[in-house]
């Protein structure tokens, strides 16, 4: 009880007195990795089926405009970048409406449906990681042209690099087809997971890259679409999708905790998004919400992505009220309470 009273203080101040200023230091850009929690419309210029850049995605956004965020509006890394004294949004690498002059300041090049596996990626045929680190690559030339060798190094040393991803490898994949099941049991699934995690942050490190931030999976459980399965019996959270997000994060803890002592001048974090999240989902009222079991859009079960339709009756007309937005993507509101949760426990370390 004490625990929870302390996690609602720090909450309590983390959403008073989130000054920008406090974090002005010198992060020159936030660079992201990852799937949909921080795609914000490279799957737009991708051929694949898995996207949101139509209504009713977008519409709390500026301009209520839908841009490929799986969100009604601004997702966490977008209020991080402002809490941080650089720009509103982080824009996504592939739309053609910016250049490296904007993305000098922070950039995505994460999509939505991918995952640390290969082979999750290939379910929506989207951007594996290791392709989101050629298009890095690139970004470092084209940095390097626009800037200068020097002043390109410094952006990129001083640059914030997060990652967020990993839900998909076993919700879209492991436990929806019998290709990695066949050939892994979860436990040793996670240490492949995890193997592929550390590669990653490595030849971002050998690239120059040194504040690091890894996320941890959320309580992917309480995911409505998940719940769905148990609808049924109440509509429960699937306790052992959140055990595996447990496990998998001690995992990606451990290693980030491993790999600080191995990357020479590294400032490496884990930042656990599952507890933050878990306590929104059990006292929503607590933090201004009245639903999180079924999410805004549609029967708030089963819609995301093409089947989240514009003009669904079902639809809720205030979001705030809600934790999630579509059945597997929280809403602007949730995101900003975990970026502020994020930016003032986490992140500290960076500043
Ligand atoms: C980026 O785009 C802006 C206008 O959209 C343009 O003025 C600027 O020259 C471009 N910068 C580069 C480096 O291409
Ligand atoms: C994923 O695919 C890339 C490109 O083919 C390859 O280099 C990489 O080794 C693969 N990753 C794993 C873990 O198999
Ligand atoms: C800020 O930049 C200065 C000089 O480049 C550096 O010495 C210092 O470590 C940086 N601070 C942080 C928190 O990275
Ligand atoms: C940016 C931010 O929210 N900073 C706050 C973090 O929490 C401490 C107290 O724990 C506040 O003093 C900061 O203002």
């Amino acid at each position: 009880m004490g625990h929870l009273k302390s996690f609602f203080m720090l909450l309590f101040l983390a959403i008073t007195m989130l000054p920008a200023v406090t974090f002005a230091g010198n992060i020159t850009a936030i660079i992201v990795f990852g799937d949909s929690t921080v795609d914000a419309g490279n799957n737009n210029y991708i051929p694949t089926v898995a996207r949101s850049n139509f209504e009713p995605y977008g519409r709390d956004f500026v301009g209520g405009k839908p841009t490929g965020r799986f969100c009604n509006g601004k997702i966490a890394t977008d209020f991080m970048s402002e809490a941080i004294g650089l720009k509103p949004t982080i824009p996504a690498y592939l739309d053609p409406a910016y250049n490296i002059s904007d993305f000098a300041t922070g950039v995505t090049f994460a999509s939505a449906a991918t995952g640390y596996d290969n082979a999750t990626s290939d379910v929506l045929s989207v951007l594996p990681l290791w392709k989101q680190l050629e298009y890095y690559k690139e970004y470092q030339t084209k940095l390097k042209a626009y800037q200068g060798k020097d002043q390109a190094t410094e952006t990129i040393t001083n640059s914030l690099y997060l990652i967020s991803i990993g839900t998909n490898d076993f919700l879209e994949n492991y436990f929806a087809f019998p290709g990695r099941s066949s050939q892994y049991s979860v436990d040793l699934y996670q240490d492949f997971l995890a193997g592929i995690a550390e590669d990653f942050v490595k030849k971002l490190h050998g690239l120059g890259a040194r504040k690091i931030s890894l996320g941890g999976l959320p309580p992917m459980g309480c995911m409505p679409l998940e719940r769905a399965t148990n609808i049924g019996t109440g509509g429960e959270c699937v306790g052992r999708f959140n055990d595996i997000a447990v496990q998998f994060n001690g995992k990606l803890e451990n290693l980030v905790g491993k790999l600080s002592k191995e990357l020479p001048g590294s400032i490496l974090v884990f930042s656990n998004p599952y507890e933050p999240f878990m306590q929104i989902i059990k006292n929503p009222s607590s933090f201004g919400f009245e639903v999180a079991a079924a999410a805004c859009c549609a029967t708030g079960m089963f819609e995301m992505g093409y089947s989240c339709q514009m003009n669904n009756p079902f639809t809720c007309t205030n979001a705030d009220k809600y934790v999630f937005w579509d059945s597997f993507h929280p809403t602007q509101k949730t995101h900003r309470i975990m970026a502020n949760f994020l930016m003032n426990n986490t992140f500290s370390q960076f500043l």
